[in-house]
């Protein structure tokens, strides 16, 4: 299989990411960076293709999930060095509590991380519940911790109604208009994050603390 990318070395983590190689991968994420390459393409030149081609051959059946889950050992090793690079390019300094959690049902959590590295990076206040995290398990965190801002990621499609269901029961309790929602993640858009009743939609990591930052100014000002 071809990821497409002209570089090489980029070219070259993409196979051992598809290939589920750990070390490999971590090796050439090295030598791109030495090469001059930014953390940045690194991520989104090398890894991320690799992870569009397994997510499309789990939809045609031709790559199983244990397969995929090796991969993603291999995507953590090469995240291991680049989540520091990342975070460098971001650091800012801001300090609401954001509680963050992939939705109940689903247990996709290599997005949320990246968004919590680089939320934390930017000197938020971060509650991470994981993955697979219920409506009343974000209700009672937002309660404990003070929280000014809830961030939900789903890849599901079914995690819309579930991402549905944890704004209802933060209303429920009493909680949603002093809170800023933002969601993120390939089972939702702009549009289904505003039909869902969400404050904002997050397309990507990058951009995550600015998006929040912007939420956290409006509400308190
Ligand atoms: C890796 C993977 C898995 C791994 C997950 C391991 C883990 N610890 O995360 C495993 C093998 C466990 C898995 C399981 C399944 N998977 Co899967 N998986 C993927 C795959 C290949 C990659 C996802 C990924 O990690 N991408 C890399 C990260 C970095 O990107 P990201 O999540 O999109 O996040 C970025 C942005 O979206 C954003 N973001 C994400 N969240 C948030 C939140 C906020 C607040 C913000 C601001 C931004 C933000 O920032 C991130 C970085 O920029 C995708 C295919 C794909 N192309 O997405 C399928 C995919 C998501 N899986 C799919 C399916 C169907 C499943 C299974 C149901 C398969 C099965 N038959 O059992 C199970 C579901 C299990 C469950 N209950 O959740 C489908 C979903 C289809 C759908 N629309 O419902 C996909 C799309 C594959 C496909 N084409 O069919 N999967």
């Amino acid at each position: 299989m071809t990821t497409g990318s002209d570089d090489p070395v980029l070219a070259g983590i993409a196979e051992q990411v598809e290939k589920g190689n750990a070390p490999r991968t971590k090796a050439l994420v090295e030598e791109a960076l030495a090469g001059g390459c930014e953390a940045w393409d690194v991520l989104n030149g090398g890894i991320m293709p690799a992870l569009r081609i397994l997510g499309d051959g789990l939809k045609d059946g031709a790559v199983s999930l244990a397969e995929v889950m090796i991969s993603v050992g291999a995507v953590k090793a090469g995240l291991s060095v680049l989540e520091p690079l990342l975070v460098r390019s971001t650091a800012t300094g801001r300090d609401a509590v954001v509680v963050i959690g992939t939705v109940l049902g689903d247990v996709h959590s290599l997005g949320k991380d990246l968004v919590v590295t680089l939320l934390k990076a930017s000197g938020f206040r971060v509650v991470d519940l994981g993955a697979d995290v219920s409506p009343s398990r974000f209700v009672e965190s937002v309660t404990k911790h003070q929280a000014q801002i809830v961030a939900m990621s789903g890849l599901l499609t079914s995690s819309r109604l579930t991402m549905r269901d944890t704004i209802a029961a933060l209303k429920n309790a009493g909680l949603r208009q002093q809170l800023g929602v933002v969601v993120g993640g390939g089972a939702v858009d702009r549009q289904t994050a505003q039909e869902m009743g969400a404050d904002a939609y997050g397309e990507d990591a990058a951009g995550a603390s600015d998006l929040i930052l912007r939420l956290v100014r409006n509400r308190s000002g």
